[in-house]
């Protein structure tokens, strides 16, 4: 006989079909709702992997967020909204979707309009709900309705300069706006820089610590249900004096309200409820605390922020096997301390990812010789701009996709003046399980169209280091693209070698097919190429590009004078790639070669749980590429044999 008291407990989280269901709990059931949750990302993210500390400190506020307003009507905008797991989980987006958080077919791991009408601003990138956030307070009071809008950001967010820039803008805009300032302390590192020190200041500080304490007192004397407009005027008269002028928000005309506790559901309630009724801007400050609830998360915030899978008991990653080669990302990080090391006036450049880019190893072992500027890409470009002028070797080290940021600078301020500034571009290619906001595949169509850049990919870390020694002799802009993740486990050499500035290397001879291939994309050329000589019995070259620009103008030309196809390969879209500059230069010199690019096509690539599914996914897995030169090849020769009758 079953026992039925030792049947499960059904949980309040698999109740919770949308909002509605969220603000039909009782105030009491909350704290269970907040643990079920927790165990639930936790439990997917320990598999997944996934952004679990920036949500395992939202989740109280959340809830609440959700009890006071009601998406997708009122709208909230999430900063970066790597912090929308809890949000999902409350909008219909639990469950198995959920349990493929990350995966193909499952949710993402950001917010996005596509996936649910209650992400009502896609993001990935940071800095820019504050904007968006405007914008549509701005459109809503153009068109004469009340829904709310709530734009929550982290306090590294507010080191961003779009935020800055919105921030000058919100009282011009609007009268109505909510700004939540989710302040944890920690950016994906510790958050940097004279507004982090303000923030901290501001939540250490007695007078507001007093003002949060009497505020509440306040609030408290009022029975409950009183007409909050009214509530709000009086608090305002008789709090003034605790307001101190100098508080930053104040003077850009938001009206500051907290530190609020974020994971005190009453304090929580009372603060979003009052400032539903504000007729002006208001700033919510809210202290929350990184990783809560799991603790190997709240004793490494770094590690945590975005974590590969892990074990939820120990908090030991699980990806970590035994003997693999090292990542890109410590390779080249590694090799920047030794370069450093010779040089002092090597220095490196993080905007606010210290550990992903690998300049932590900078950061250890020579700080004076490292910058985390926070999320400031535009600023570490022109930063770096600066130094250069002084004789200093800077290298930003700057995720391809966040580069983008970066685009004016490397023009008008890099470029332009011809400044020695060596970028590297981590993450150049796909990023599977982050998705179309993270996957580095446009970076040499941005870059190679800019005047005195040099533009390049080595096709495995040893090369890596060679283009970063090279790049440090050049006296002009260099840009080094190379992927996420491990590298070939090629050795390193101990002296690096300085590389001819626009020479590929040729790997493998072939007179039938010539394979152009940059980055990564060489190992698959190599593989493609014995597979079409043993299976076809084709003469089939392999070329290792190295240089997107300059080109490797003779070798190609030489080519397509006696090779009848060329394939060119990049992990990057085929539009304006590198591709596209090898047809270009066939195009100028008038040569009639037949030329297939491989590579990613004219659309955004959604997330994916591997890198080779998205491949398959789009006609790019290694049996695909095969079919595809094949059949161009047999329709070159058939066209050729047409010709010939
Ligand atoms: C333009 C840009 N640069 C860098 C990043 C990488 N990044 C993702 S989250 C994050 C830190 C965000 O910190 P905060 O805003 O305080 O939110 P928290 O994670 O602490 O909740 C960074 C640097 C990014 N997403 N976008």
């Amino acid at each position: 006989m079953n026992d039925p008291s030792s049947a499960p407990v059904p949980r309040l989280l698999d109740g919770i079909r949308g909002p509605a269901d969220v603000k039909a709990l009782a105030p009491g059931q909350l704290p269970q709702l907040a643990s079920e949750i927790r165990a639930e990302l936790i439990a997917v993210t320990a598999k997944n992997g996934g952004h679990i500390g920036p949500n395992l400190g939202v989740v109280e506020l959340t809830i609440a967020l959700h009890r006071v307003f009601s998406t997708p009507t009122d709208q909230f905008v999430f900063d970066v909204a790597h912090q929308g797991y809890v949000h999902k989980l409350l909008t219909g987006r639990g469950g198995e979707f959920f349990r493929k958080l990350r995966q193909t077919g499952g949710a993402g791991g950001f917010l996005a309009r596509a996936e649910s009408p209650h992400d009502s601003f896609g993001a990935g990138h940071a800095g820019t709900a504050l904007s968006a956030a405007l914008g549509m307070a701005t459109a809503r009071d153009l068109r004469g309705t009340d829904e709310h809008v709530v734009a929550i950001c982290g306090d590294a967010a507010f080191t961003c300069g779009i935020t800055l820039e919105a921030l000058n803008n919100v009282v011009s805009s609007t009268k109505r706006l909510i700004v939540i300032l989710n302040d944890n302390e920690w950016s994906i590192a510790k958050n940097v820089g004279a507004i982090s020190r303000y923030l901290n200041r501001l939540s250490m500080s007695p007078t507001y610590n007093k003002l949060n304490h009497d505020v509440e007192e306040f609030f408290k004397s009022f029975p409950a249900g009183v007409e909050m407009n009214r509530v709000y005027h009086k608090w305002k008269r008789e709090t003034k004096d605790f307001f101190m002028e100098s508080v930053l928000f104040e003077k850009f005309g938001l009206r500051y309200l907290g530190p609020v506790d974020g994971h005190n559901f009453e304090a929580l309630n009372r603060t979003l409820e009052f400032a539903t009724h504000c007729d002006i801007p208001v700033l919510i400050h809210v202290l929350t605390k990184k990783g809560k609830g799991l603790e190997a998360a709240v004793n490494s915030p770094e590690k945590f922020h975005g974590a590969s899978p892990y074990d939820p008991q120990t908090g030991a990653s699980k990806q970590a096997a035994a003997g693999a080669p090292p990542n890109y990302q410590d390779v080249f990080g590694q090799a920047l301390v030794r370069f450093a090391q010779a040089d002092p006036t090597i220095v490196g450049i993080t905007g606010a990812m210290p550990s992903g880019t690998g300049l932590s190893h900078l950061a250890a072992a020579l700080p004076k010789q490292f910058f985390d500027v926070g999320i400031a890409e535009e600023h570490a470009v022109i930063f770096a701009g600066g130094l250069a002028t002084k004789g200093i070797k800077p290298v930003c080290a700057i995720y391809s996709t966040f580069l983008q940021r970066s685009y004016d600078p490397i023009i008008h301020d890099i470029a332009l003046q011809n400044l020695p500034v060596t970028f590297c571009l981590d993450r150049a290619g796909l990023s599977p399980n982050d998705g179309p906001t993270h996957h580095g595949l446009f970076d040499l169509t941005y870059l190679r169209c800019v005047p005195n850049a040099t533009v390049m990919q080595p096709r495995h870390e040893d090369e890596l280091v060679d283009m970063l020694h090279t790049s440090l002799q050049l006296g002009s802009p260099a840009f080094i693209r190379y992927p996420r993740g491990a590298g070939t486990g090629v050795k390193i050499k101990d002296q690096p070698a300085l590389l001819p500035i626009g020479h590929a290397e040729v790997l493998r001879e072939g007179s039938n097919i010539m394979l152009w291939a940059l980055g990564p994309m060489v190992q698959d050329a190599l593989k493609l190429a014995a597979r079409l000589e043993a299976e076809e019995h084709l003469s089939v070259g392999v070329v290792n590009a190295r240089f997107v620009k300059p080109l490797d103008r003779t070798l190609l030309l030489s080519h397509a004078a006696c090779i009848p196809l060329l394939v060119t390969m990049e992990d990057h879209v085929v539009a304006g790639g590198f591709g596209s500059a090898v047809l270009e230069v066939l195009q100028e010199a008038d040569c009639p070669v037949a030329v297939e690019r491989i590579g990613w096509p004219d659309k955004f690539i959604e997330h994916g749980s591997s890198v080779d599914v998205l491949r398959a996914a789009h006609g790019l897995s290694p049996d695909n590429i095969y079919r595809r030169v094949l059949d161009r090849w047999r329709n070159l020769s058939t066209e050729r044999v047409e010709a010939d009758v």
